[in-house]
């Protein structure tokens, strides 16, 4: 029996700073995200779309912007992803924004706190998601998963599932980040975050960035991935709203996801900041499907079985 794969649509823009990463489930399906992975011989169930509130575009108040949704929304995935955990599927959240990874590994972490399995997170960005609106300067909540997800934010987010933090920052691993804002560096060393910068990967290159990242990983973890597409050089993938030049490439990426997959312990998973009012020709939601197909296995290379 194969595992199966929950799909879970969260189409929402509710804590971007531009407007469309709310019809990313949406270019991903029409991309035959289902289909290839059923190729690879996953059962897939595609639950749907959730039905959060909409976007209503207003400034921020306090330093977070359209909080009271964000909260919402985070709640609908948080609910969604614990059902399918509890039903043995492996969830993947198809994003809308970033500020869903609150929900989305939230449920995943007190998935493996009740279960006493030890959780590694693997945030693949181009940016360490770790503002407060003490430091942040647009109030986006978008760029602050990180953060609430160990305990620094606002109630609703920070306590969604419990009194305690979902993670310790001893469970994240940061790959790919290029564009962290100087209040937020500060807070990310003050951390202690496993940060895998592109300096990094320049310097040592992809292999032994992930060598290092997966080091230790405890025989029966549970890895959760979430893909930020803005991980990837916009060369590669102009589709999101916040491209910073310089990431990965598309051969990089998937080496990335390669060496995930190669773990066999990948649990549950996002992708994030697709925003196919920004592509071209769903291009960008092509190339995440690409890297999904990785992620789940599927060898670029023509590789001899193991075993
Ligand atoms: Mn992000």
């Amino acid at each position: 029996m194969s595992m199966e794969i929950a799909l879970v649509g969260a189409p929402t823009d509710i804590g971007a700073g531009a407007r469309g990463a709310s019809m990313g489930p949406q270019a991903l399906r029409v991309a035959g995200l289902a289909a290839a992975l059923e190729r690879q011989g996953y059962r897939v169930l595609d639950t749907g779309d959730l039905a959060g509130p909409g976007n209503p575009w207003q400034p921020p108040v306090h330093g977070y912007r359209h909080l009271e949704q964000v909260q919402s929304w985070n709640a609908l995935v948080f609910q969604a992803v614990t059902a399918q955990l509890r039903e043995g599927r492996l969830p993947l959240v198809l994003g809308g924004d970033h500020s869903l990874g609150v929900g989305s590994v939230g449920a995943v972490a007190r998935h493996c706190r009740r279960a006493g399995r030890p959780l590694r997170v693997f945030w693949l960005d181009a940016h360490t998601d770790f503002n407060t609106a003490w430091l942040t300067p647009s109030g986006n909540l978008h760029g602050m998963p990180v953060a609430c997800l160990c305990g620094f934010g606002p109630a609703g987010l920070v306590d969604l599932g419990g009194s305690e933090p979902a993670l310790r920052p001893e469970e994240l691993r940061m790959i790919g980040i290029r564009s962290v804002d100087a209040g937020e560096r500060e807070f990310v060393h003050e951390q202690r975050l496993d940060v895998y910068d592109m300096r990094t990967i320049d310097e040592r290159g992809m292999r032994a960035v992930m060598e290092a990242a997966l080091g230790g990983l405890p025989a029966d973890a549970h890895v959760h991935v979430s893909f930020d597409v803005d991980f990837l050089d916009p060369d590669y993938a102009p589709g999101v709203g916040t491209t910073v030049r310089g990431g990965p490439t598309w051969r990089e990426a998937q080496l990335c996801m390669e060496m995930l997959a190669d773990t066999g312990r990948v649990g549950s998973v996002d992708i994030v900041e697709l925003n196919p009012a920004l592509d071209v020709r769903n291009g960008t939601a092509l190339v995440a499907v690409e890297l999904v197909e990785s992620l789940f296995g599927k060898s670029t290379l023509v590789r001899r079985p193991r075993g």
